[in-house]
């Protein structure tokens, strides 16, 4: 596959949304020329492994998989374009991506699918838009979602996340256990690897880039996963560089912790907002 085939949202302005058909990854999004997203220096476009950074889409396993990679196979294959990037009236850019079964998924998940995918670009805000629907007579299939944001900023120490307090998270940093989040902004000051369950519709993240705040508004996503490898599991990824862990913190937008279950012929919606503000 030709690593190079991406769309690109422009809104004028130096505000653009980059898409790699690999995966539907979103690989930039630049807001006035700031960038918004952290791709490493050391991610591989080599069409085989899922692009480290950015926004890869998880879709129909997320974690470790019997049947197939981590986090599923959508973030590794070939989407297409089903609307190419149009400017709307209200001066938006609106482009379409679209997945369905094939050989490749269907040597892993013998499920028919479809997926699409809608992208809004706006002046400060990127919409995401996700439909997923079960064509099948028959069958039906259960499967988790999972938009694997990958922040930028200055400094991770300094960034607070709100929008978790009180909610149960799964601690895969402690064997998987349980627990109850009990600060009001949640702060990452080490590795942390969390499963954050009904969490609010609404996330800030402050101090990303040049200090601002970013918004994540979802809907039909129950649960935000935290990740940040930290010094000691950085070491250990061969695409991301030892000493970027600081710049970088994913807040996760998904379905997994319950997951979704598709009769034949019916579908299922989520979206999710990101604003800088
Ligand atoms: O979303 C957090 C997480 O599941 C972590 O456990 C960590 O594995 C991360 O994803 C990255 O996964 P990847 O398969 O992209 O290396």
């Amino acid at each position: 596959m030709a690593a190079t085939s991406v769309v690109v949202l422009d809104r004028g302005n130096n505000t653009t949304c980059t898409v790699n058909l690999f995966g539907a990854t979103v690989v930039s999004w630049r807001v006035n020329n700031q960038e918004q997203l952290f791709v490493s220096k050391q991610a591989v476009f080599d069409g085989k492994r899922a692009i480290r950074g950015g926004i890869p889409f998880v879709f129909p396993q997320f974690g470790q998989w019997a049947f197939g990679p981590q986090h599923g196979f959508a973030r590794v294959a070939r989407w297409h374009v089903e609307k190419m990037p149009e400017r709307l009236p209200s001066g938006d850019v609106e482009a379409v991506f679209s997945l369905m079964d094939d050989e490749f998924t269907r040597s892993m998940w013998h499920f028919q699918f479809r997926l699409t995918y809608r992208l809004i670009l706006r002046e400060k805000e990127l919409h995401f838009n996700i439909g997923v629907y079960n064509p099948s007579k028959e069958l039906t299939f259960s499967c988790q979602l999972l938009l694997h944001t990958y922040f930028k900023v200055p400094d991770v120490r300094r960034c607070q996340i709100t929008g978790m307090h009180g909610c149960m998270f799964i601690d895969k940093t402690r064997e998987g256990a349980v627990y109850q989040e009990t600060r009001e902004v949640v702060t990452v000051g080490e590795w942390t690897d969390r499963i954050y369950q009904n969490t609010m519709q609404e996330h800030i993240i402050t101090n990303v880039v040049s200090g601002r705040k970013m918004r994540i508004q979802k809907y039909n996503f129950p649960d935000t996963v935290i990740w940040n490898p930290w010094s000691e599991y950085a070491k250990e990824i061969p695409d991301f560089g030892d000493d970027e862990f600081p710049n970088m913190v994913c807040v996760e937008a998904g379905r997994v912790a319950a997951p979704i279950v598709l009769l034949p012929g019916t579908a299922f919606e989520a979206s999710q907002i990101l604003q800088v503000m």
